[in-house]
């Protein structure tokens, strides 16, 4: 792959993350992702180079109880902005299928065109309904002033599950007063996304969501009990916490 006209050797010890840095830029050029979206890649990549950019236990025990959940609700739906269409359109389409959640576009730096670039890039993904587009829909959270109060009354507003990532807090809490259940990936364990989320992935959306699809198909064939099981076994306080003595003690 190229980087600023320079290829990036194969045994560049760093290259899965230059490449998705490239990933990131060309979908900038594209308008899929906002120039803030650059900014919290960055931040994102900083998490994830203390996390040792890999999937740790702490983050497998998140998106095995996540992967129960989604299954077991009974309104999932992913919320999609530019940064994890961008980097995982494939993903969430297959994701969708499997676990029969709705597909919704939402998105903090909000325009038209925007919400249509993303709606292309996932229809060349085999997606099918996709919510979040029709204005006719759209309904607003209470008590949330940021542009990602306009949701879909059919997706998000009548959702019972939502799964995000790159979120902000102010939404992840609202929509937790809403009574929805929300999963967060997002590799800051500081974060107030992290912290006020019902289970937090601390990890990279580019491994998390193909994880995602892997424990969701395996925990399709589980029984109702089988899935409260792994739920209940998972405390995400306590994974929260461990995720940050993870980093703490890489960093000593
Ligand atoms: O596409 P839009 O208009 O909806 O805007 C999307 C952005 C990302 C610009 C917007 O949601 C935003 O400003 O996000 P924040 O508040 O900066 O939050 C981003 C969070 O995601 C930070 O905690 C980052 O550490 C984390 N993050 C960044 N990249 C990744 C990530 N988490 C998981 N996987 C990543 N690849």
């Amino acid at each position: 792959m190229m980087v600023q006209g320079l290829l990036i050797p194969k045994d560049h010890p760093r290259r899965v993350s230059l490449e998705i840095r490239e990933k990131v830029v060309e979908c900038y050029r594209k308008g899929i992702v906002v120039e803030e979206g650059l900014i919290a890649h960055g931040r994102g990549e900083a998490f994830d180079y203390l996390l040792g950019e890999k999937t740790t236990e702490m983050a497998l025990k998140a998106i095995q109880a996540a992967a129960a959940e989604i299954i077991l609700a009974s309104n999932p739906v992913i919320s999609v902005n530019g940064n994890l269409a961008c980097l995982c359109s494939d993903e969430i389409v297959r994701l969708a299928e499997i676990t029969n959640a709705k597909i919704e576009i939402n998105l903090f730096y909000r325009s038209k065109d925007r919400i249509k670039l993303i709606e292309e890039e996932l229809r060349s993904k085999n997606a099918k309904k996709i919510y979040g587009v029709d204005e006719n829909n759209y309904v607003t959270i209470p008590e949330l002033s940021s542009n990602r109060r306009i949701v879909d009354r059919e997706g998000i507003y009548a959702a019972d599950l939502v799964l995000l990532s790159l979120e902000d807090g102010d939404r992840t809490e609202a929509l937790a007063r809403m009574n929805k259940k929300v999963i967060a990936i997002d590799l800051n364990p500081l974060s107030r996304t992290a912290k006020s989320a019902h289970i937090s992935i601390i990890d990279n959306v580019i491994r998390a969501m193909p994880l995602l699809i892997k424990y969701a198909k395996e925990y399709s064939m589980l029984d109702s009990n089988e899935l409260k099981g792994i739920i209940n076994n998972f405390d995400n306080k306590l994974n929260l916490d461990e995720s940050l003595r993870y980093i703490l003690r890489g960093l000593r």
